[in-house]
């Protein structure tokens, strides 16, 4: 039997690209997010190369929805928690609460969710491998960002202490934590202003999602008794977050 692979927020970015890649390594793809249109293009571009996708067009905030569309998921061998967004960039003085709260819900409470439905099916199977795309914010917490630093900082808190807790029944658990990724990500910060938010890569070369699905193709690979606990994924011109190298 073929393995499966969740991909949550596969209809953009780091995880379209990552539905993609572990398409041609060989999974059958279980692809989520909201915009069922743009599922249904991602399943067509994954049957033409002969692959097999399940779309499943739903909100991960929303428990309801996400036990509706993932307990009748018979198996899943690698679940990519991808889901995310910032919204907003303000001090905290000025921050919109609805950002916050767009934030906290999909970053943390999303990912909690399908977490909650899909590691009990792996552990019932014997094993499987947890990704979870958390963020140099989960370490670096920079001015105006404060809600998505502490969500990101949740992801990190949270994949440590759920790779101990999943450690006997042989579930592994990898954070990979990038920097600047060009994506619809600066897009949906800056709420569909996309000058400013092309502006955020002037002179710099970022990643691109199918950079970071690369390295989730390859922890995917790797044999059963090794694991990567955490991977940091920079812009060769950017150090951290508060330092990034912009050619004129
Ligand atoms: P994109 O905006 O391109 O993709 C985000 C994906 O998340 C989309 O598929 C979107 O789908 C999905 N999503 C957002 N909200 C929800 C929701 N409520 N329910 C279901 N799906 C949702 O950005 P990226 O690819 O860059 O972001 C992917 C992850 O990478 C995020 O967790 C982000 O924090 C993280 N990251 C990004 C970096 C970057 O510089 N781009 C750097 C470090 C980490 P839809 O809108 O269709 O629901
Ligand atoms: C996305 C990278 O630096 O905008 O997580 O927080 S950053």
């Amino acid at each position: 039997m073929k393995k499966q692979a969740l991909v949550t927020g596969a209809t953009s970015g780091i995880g379209r690209a990552t539905a993609l890649r572990l398409s041609a390594l060989g999974y059958d793809i279980v692809a989520t997010g909201r915009r069922a249109e743009r599922l249904a293009e991602l399943r067509q571009q994954i049957e033409s190369t002969g692959g097999r996708c399940t779309p499943l067009a739903f909100d991960v905030r929303s428990e309801e929805e996400v036990r509706r569309h993932l307990e009748p998921l018979e198996r899943v061998d690698l679940l990519v928690n991808n889901a995310g967004l910032a919204a907003g960039l303000e001090h905290i003085d000025r921050g919109d609460t609805r950002d916050w709260d767009a934030m906290i819900d999909t970053n943390v409470k999303g990912l909690l969710y399908v977490t909650r439905v899909i590691t009990p099916k792996m552990a019932a199977a014997g094993g499987g491998l947890v990704v979870n795309i958390g963020s140099i914010a989960g370490t670096e917490p920079y001015e105006n960002g404060a809600v998505y630093c502490a969500s990101k900082h949740a992801v990190h808190a949270i994949s440590q202490a759920m790779r101990a807790d999943l450690l006997a029944s042989g579930v592994k658990v990898t954070e990979i934590r990038p920097g600047m990724v060009e994506t619809e990500f600066s897009e949906v910060r800056f709420h569909g202003d996309r000058e400013r938010a092309e502006r955020v890569y002037d002179g710099v070369e970022p990643l691109r999602g199918e950079d970071i699905a690369e390295a989730i193709a390859w922890v995917a690979q790797l044999p059963a008794h090794m694991n990567v606990n955490d991977m940091v994924l920079m812009p060769a011109q950017q150090a951290g977050a508060y330092y990034t190298f912009r050619k004129q």
